[in-house]
């Protein structure tokens, strides 16, 4: 499954980072693509494993803002 995460927060390359090595640390999760210009990270998981909920709890635990 190929999801697209609308993130409101990230200012630089460090924030891109951040988001990056808290997607690194969860089980499930394939690949991914985060852009800081775009406020959005793409991501590539296994449903059976991870869920697009722990995902952008993952992301929001950071302090980012999740766009639903
Ligand atoms: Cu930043």
């Amino acid at each position: 499954m190929k999801k697209q995460i609308d993130i409101n927060g990230m200012a630089c390359g460090h924030c891109k980072s951040r988001v990056e090595g808290a997607l690194s640390k969860l089980n499930g999760v394939k690949s991914y693509d985060v852009s800081v210009e775009d406020k959005r990270a793409i991501v590539e998981y296994d449903e059976n494993v991870v869920s697009l909920e722990a995902i952008e709890q993952a992301i929001e635990d950071l302090g980012f803002d999740v766009a639903y």
